[in-house]
């Protein structure tokens, strides 16, 4: 059986960066996305397509978004046989009852199953999926079914899950110790999770075959046991782009073939530099080739604003930075040389770019006092009390607390 299997494909994100014809650039990147990642899986043909969830960015996306995935799903029915099963995501599943998910905007045919209930088992002609959206699968008291007899068990999750193969292919702080274990699936054959925003093989494969460690292919083998993973998001949707530097894509199973690809869809480029990147890296080779005197970079002290705008001008003269995602950072910044910074070129780099950063840290400020404090005796609760109850006229409440309140605060040492 050929399996697709496709997540986090976040239709509907929009920002942040520039907006063109009235709509944001970025998010006809996820549409375009999409529709590559579409045109990568029509031509493999598969028997099965999985979505494992945050199908959307939200649950009321934008129009464009819905009618991209509308197309998309019709798209796959009318040009392959395959079944198609959709879980949702925690982007994509309403936390109200009165509000329906976007991903029922599946066109209804016999082939499309779309998950109205976590655990549901969705029987497609020689497979059996067993679809666990939104997180489900890591709450208390939840089971795994039981796989169907004498078919491929596919276990569709959207989580956070663990593996004991694998326990460093994602951050332990990822998944918790309670975490969903998918090596040890028992009786499933694939188990396809979303939720994680690059691709990671989590069990069954083996992941530095002599054809990925060449840098030629990236098709992994079958080692036994449950096959799982995270196909990855198909563009840089989550809250931190910058930190999503691996290819994005989605992943091609054959189970009879005993293969797994990882199949690359292209994106929008991102380049994330600190001032050192720019002043030492290969970026300064690409400013003088473009026309731009080299300056001088000879000092290794903090960045200031002369740097600063130095860097912003190689940036500028980069052909690879226009309409690409560019951060510049830039740690131990002197607060004092800010207003020094060329602002206008920064604008002009916000028009060139789809998304343009100015990451600027200052260095740790001193603490000011803004009052004298020597003077001042510190608070206590039991000064505070006898200053409210000191004008107390007739004294009873002042003897009250004399007699009880003050034994608290004594008490407990406040
Ligand atoms: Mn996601």
């Amino acid at each position: 059986m050929r399996i697709a299997s496709l997540a986090d494909t976040h239709l509907g994100f929009a920002g942040p960066g520039r907006s063109e014809g009235g709509r944001a650039v970025r998010e006809i990147d996820v549409e375009r996305a999409f529709s590559a990642a579409l045109d990568r899986v029509v031509e493999r043909q598969p028997d099965l397509v999985t979505f494992g969830g945050d199908n959307f960015h939200s649950v009321v996306p934008s129009t464009a978004a819905k009618i991209a995935w509308r197309d998309g799903l019709q798209r796959i029915l009318d040009e392959t046989s395959a079944h198609v099963v959709v879980v949702g995501g925690n982007h994509c599943t309403p936390r109200t009852s009165g509000v329906v998910s976007p991903n029922m905007l599946a066109p209804r045919h016999e082939r499309m199953h779309v998950e109205r209930a976590p655990g549901g088992v969705y029987l497609v002609p020689g497979a059996a999926v067993h679809g666990f959206g939104c997180s489900y699968l890591n709450r208390p008291g939840v089971v795994v079914p039981e796989p169907v007899p004498d078919a491929l068990n596919v276990l569709l999750i959207h989580a956070a899950v663990r593996s004991s193969a694998r326990p460093d292919a994602v951050s332990k702080y990822y998944a918790g110790p309670d975490a969903y274990d998918v090596a040890r699936a028992q009786g499933f054959d694939v188990v396809a999770c979303g939720d994680f925003h690059e691709f990671r093989l989590l069990a069954g494969a083996e992941p530095e075959t002599p054809e990925v460690l060449a840098g030629w292919a990236d098709t992994h083998g079958f080692t036994g046991g449950p096959l799982a993973f995270y196909s990855g998001s198909i563009e840089r949707t989550s809250s931190d782009i910058w930190s999503e530097h691996a290819p994005k894509g989605f992943v091609f199973v054959d189970t009879d073939a005993r293969t797994l690809e990882f199949v690359e869809v292209p994106g929008r480029p991102m380049f994330d530099w600190s001032g050192e990147d720019v002043r030492w890296g290969h970026e300064a080779g690409v400013a003088r080739e473009n026309g731009l005197e080299a300056p001088d970079w000879s000092r290794s002290d903090p960045l200031g604003c002369a740097d600063l705008n130095e860097c912003l001008r190689v940036i500028a003269a980069d052909p690879r930075t226009g309409d690409a995602l560019v951060r510049l950072r830039v740690d131990d910044f002197p607060r004092a040389e800010r207003d020094g910074i060329d602002w206008l070129l920064v604008g002009e780099l916000q028009r060139r770019c789809v998304l343009f950063r100015l990451d600027i840290r200052h260095p740790e400020a001193e603490r000011v006092e803004f009052t004298d404090r020597r003077e001042r005796a510190p608070h206590t609760l039991e000064g505070d009390a006898r200053l409210f109850f000191a004008e107390d006229e007739p004294p009873v409440q002042r003897a009250c607390f004399d007699a009880l309140g003050l034994a608290i605060p004594q008490e407990v040492g406040a």
